[in-house]
């Protein structure tokens, strides 16, 4: 039996007034969206909307989006994790929350910790969807722990994903020829995936203190390297004594692929949003697009990448 998500005890209480308030907000915010903002179809049923030059999943993001541009309000402590999806969000979520965690949470305690019990979006949860669908001034935050993926592998994830939410509510499977097509238009949620990644790139140059850009292809090859990384950008680095005694490993081996998509939890379990929990693990395999996409696709797709990163510096 799944337990209330950590992250909603810390909600503060709100008056009738002020949830009077919040329901008059999001009721303008819809009508805005609903009045002003292009819209098209959507991957699993429900419609896609763009804001600010990106598409949002009316279904599953509400209009949240809209909420967070203008309410949320950064913190020189607060620590967000940010990323397009399918491009490690579930591992990245799993490992900041282990390291953060680990006084509280050493990952010995094997079944009592807290990834034993939920899966890591509920642990760290979303903060458009969320923090900010129907809940104004939630949480808040200021340094960004970015993880993009190469092109191929990501495409190819969101459209297992997405296939899977569609056979859940009796929707045909969408084409692989249809989701490249879709995609490289920029019509995916989250999306343009290309402009997402150059934009936490850029921001990552300009100011690195404030960025760490991680790469999940990278991190699957040196997954030590890259949580030293993580935990001294967020400002706990490990200790000579926790990397004698192992917590680096430990930490890794608790957030493995192979260790979380074999728990109850992310097997049996949905999410806050309602998701399984099992259909944010797949392959966890890097290169595992080569097996979908015919060698034009994968043409296709490496053109693109390089003439939208072009000058910039980024490879994927
Ligand atoms: P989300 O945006 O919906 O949260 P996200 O976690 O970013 O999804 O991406 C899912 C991908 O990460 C899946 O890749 P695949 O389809 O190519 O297999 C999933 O298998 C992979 N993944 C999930 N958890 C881990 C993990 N602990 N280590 C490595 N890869 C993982």
């Amino acid at each position: 039996m799944a337990q209330i998500p950590p992250y909603k005890i810390c909600f503060v209480p709100k008056s009738k007034e002020e949830e009077e308030e919040d329901e008059k907000i999001y009721k303008r915010y819809s009508e805005i969206a609903a009045a002003t903002l292009p819209t098209t179809e959507g991957w699993t049923g429900k419609p896609m909307y763009q804001y600010q030059g990106f598409w949002y999943n009316s279904g599953l993001h509400g209009i949240g989006p809209l909420a967070v541009q203008d309410h949320f309000k950064a913190r020189p402590s607060d620590i967000l994790l940010a990323s397009i999806p399918k491009s490690g969000t579930t591992w990245l979520k799993s490992l900041a929350f282990a390291v953060i965690n680990r006084k509280s949470n050493p990952p010995s305690a094997q079944q009592q910790h807290p990834l034993h019990i939920f899966n890591s979006h509920d642990l760290v949860p979303g903060l458009e969807w969320l923090l900010y669908n129907n809940n104004l001034n939630a949480l808040s935050g200021s340094r960004i722990v970015y993880i993009c993926r190469n092109t191929k592998d990501t495409l190819v994830s969101w459209w297992h994903f997405n296939n899977k939410m569609r056979s859940n509510i009796s929707l045909d499977a969408m084409e692989l020829e249809e989701a490249l097509h879709w995609f490289c238009k920029g019509m995916s949620s989250f999306g343009p995936f290309w402009e997402h990644v150059l934009g936490y790139w850029k921001a990552s140059l300009e100011r690195p203190q404030n960025v760490l850009f991680l790469k999940y292809d990278e991190m699957v090859v040196e997954p030590v390297l890259h949580l030293k990384k993580i935990a001294e950008f967020m400002g706990c680095s490990f200790s000579p004594i926790e990397e004698k005694e192992g917590l680096v490993d430990e930490i890794i081996k608790l957030c493995s692929f192979e260790n979380l998509s074999n728990l109850a939890v992310n097997k049996t379990e949905k999410n806050a949003s309602g998701l399984p929990n099992s259909s944010f693990f797949r392959q966890g395999k890097v290169g595992d697009s080569s097996n979908y996409l015919s060698p034009e696709m994968l043409e296709q797709l490496d053109r693109i990448t390089e003439q939208k990163f072009h000058g910039s510096g980024l490879k994927l």
